[in-house]
């Protein structure tokens, strides 16, 4: 397949042919041609198809249609290609809160045959330029209202050369250099296994992997988990609380509306209050977001009840049966769970309401196989316990990154989950067989956590895990060893608790600590996040 991409960053750092995962194509509608822009046939084909005129995006005081969307991503590809220099293959970095001009970047990137690179809005420079780095950024378009940290990281980051702000009014901005460029645009003629998103993920260990999908794999995400287990319709709107720099919110709040002529909301704040209003005020159908809200916003039924509200999606993490009766309860919904990762860019293994079982994340998604083995890769029958592998039409590629070979072994996809298979062939989640914290939706790896806490003059050593927690799934919680002379107490805690708010995403922050004499530790010195997690469980009896 010829490949659109003059810079070949992205093919050059492919995992070897021999560690990548086996993918299947088995289903008709997962045959692809050679050449293939996914935004062509997301964006591109509603207009030639005569519907330009329906409303794709909403936003509060926004309203675009599939044509002025595309017009939108038409201008940004032309300032992309002639203004910044953008050649296919290169990597340009979005950063914005899930809004109207984030989503015409993207469309507006995988036109010119660029590799989006979304980044989580509350991620600071040091996060930021970690990202930069790994994918060697050379473009940014950054919302202004998020300047601060991506100017902060850039001065550090030599390879950014080029950045527009959008989502303000001045002469430099992005929105002027649109207007100087035509609204046609005749997008790249990418190969369909181009590169056209880097997905990151923090992972266990903090240092960041970059996942890369290609325009093939994009479609393919479409055409599994939506039409054979969330069946939308082209008058659904979709709504919900992901950033689309995370790829649940990617598919949910953008790719799936588009590939069925639906529409989307997008709200730059979408807690729970924000969801509410906004689920009544542009009559939303469709819902995505996070265990914690289902259980936040299940207090809000009778107003729920009122709205147009009739499909909601959980993932990220485990849904507890308990909050599926609550949210039932409440609003009459049956909620979908399914399970996606990062790395298999979105759901693979889900129900929809009517086969829905409690504490069961679901059965596999058409066009995936999906095991339960043991560490020798073995299956293991019903009922036994052991590492969830997955196969299907997308699959984890890391770039450059020896991670791959954790993640795929003999051809077979491992999220680093531990589940058991029922008599029915129900996936029920059992707990992360790795050190990731998990905690509301969010993925947070101990050991930045340990790291940025580490940084304080009052820590000697420290060691994080993820606790049990009822609203949240799993709270940060750290174990402290104060140095000598540094006094112990509640108010060590909220200061440490507030540094490290200031040097990682403030969501990481940990939520409890406790102060210990000494950390348990290996022989060769190693710290034992087992032990704290006995110590844990210990204190909480
Ligand atoms: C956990 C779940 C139980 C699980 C994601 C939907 O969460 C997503 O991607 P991440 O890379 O994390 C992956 C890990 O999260 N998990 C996700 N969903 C569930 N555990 N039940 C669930 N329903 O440990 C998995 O390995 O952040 C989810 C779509 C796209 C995604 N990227």
């Amino acid at each position: 397949m010829p490949t659109a991409h003059v810079d070949t960053f992205a093919r050059d750092n492919l995992p070897p042919a021999a560690e990548q995962p086996q993918f299947l194509f088995a289903l008709p509608e997962l045959q692809f041609p050679a050449q293939l822009n996914c935004a062509s046939e997301l964006l591109d084909r509603h207009v030639a198809d005569g519907s330009g005129g329906r409303v794709c995006i909403r936003a509060p005081g926004v309203t675009w249609t599939y044509a002025e969307l595309q017009e939108k991503a038409n201008r940004i590809a032309h300032v992309l290609a002639s203004d910044l220099g953008l050649v296919p293959g290169n990597r340009v970095l979005l950063r914005a809160p899930n809004n109207p001009m984030l989503a015409a970047c993207w469309f507006g990137v995988i036109k010119a045959g660029g590799i989006a690179v979304g980044t989580m809005p509350l991620l600071r420079a040091k996060e930021l330029k970690a990202i930069i780095d790994k994918a060697q950024v050379s473009h940014a378009l950054c919302d202004a209202a998020l300047a601060d940290e991506l100017r902060e990281a850039a001065a550090a980051c030599p390879t950014l050369r080029r950045l527009r702000h959008f989502n303000h009014a001045g002469p430099d901005s992005l929105e002027a250099a649109m207007q100087r460029h035509g609204a046609t645009f005749a997008n790249v003629d990418t190969a369909a296994d181009d590169t056209c998103l880097l997905a990151f993920t923090s992972g266990t260990t903090g240092v960041p992997k970059a996942t890369m999908h290609f325009h093939r794999d994009i479609m393919a995400t479409c055409a599994c988990w939506p039409p054979h287990v969330l069946r939308p319709q082209p008058d659904d709107v979709f709504i919900g609380s992901p950033p689309l720099a995370f790829t649940f919110g990617l598919g949910g709040l953008l790719l799936f509306p588009l590939a069925v002529g639906a529409s989307t909301v997008l709200l730059e704040k979408a807690a729970p209050p924000q969801l509410l209003d906004g689920i009544a005020q542009f009559g939303a159908t469709v819902l995505f977001t996070a265990p914690t809200t289902y259980r936040t916003l299940a207090a809000r039924g009778i107003e729920l009840r009122r709205t147009r509200l009739r499909k909601c999606v959980s993932a990220g993490e485990a849904l507890p049966a308990s909050t599926r009766a609550l949210w039932k309860e409440a609003t009459g919904i049956e909620i979908i769970d399914g399970i996606g990762a990062t790395e298999m860019l979105h759901i693979f293994i889900s129900a929809d309401e009517a086969s829905a079982r409690p504490g069961a994340t679901g059965k596999v998604v058409p066009g995936y196989v999906a095991r339960v083995v043991d560490d020798d890769g073995n299956e293991l029958p019903p009922g036994t316990v052991g590492r969830l592998a997955v196969k299907g039409p997308t699959g984890c590629r890391y770039l450059a990154d020896e991670r791959q070979k954790s993640y795929v072994k003999d051809g077979w996809n491992y999220t680093g989950d531990a589940y058991l298979t029922d008599a029915d062939g129900y996936f029920h989640y059992h707990a992360r067989t790795d050190d990731m914290i998990i905690s509301a939706g969010y993925n947070i790896a101990s050991p930045e956590v340990e790291d940025a806490l580490m940084a304080h003059p009052a820590v000697a050593e420290c060691g994080v895990i993820g606790a049990a927690d009822e609203e949240r799934g799993q709270i940060v919680k750290a174990y402290v060893v104060l140095r000598p002379g540094q006094a112990a107490g509640e108010a060590m805690a909220a200061e440490l608790q507030q540094f490290v708010k200031q040097t990682i995403a403030p969501y990481k922050y940990p939520r409890a600590i406790e102060f210990i004499d000494a950390l348990p530790r290996t022989a060769t010195g190693k710290l034992q996040r087992f032990r704290l997690h006995e110590l844990h469980r210990e204190q909480t009896k």
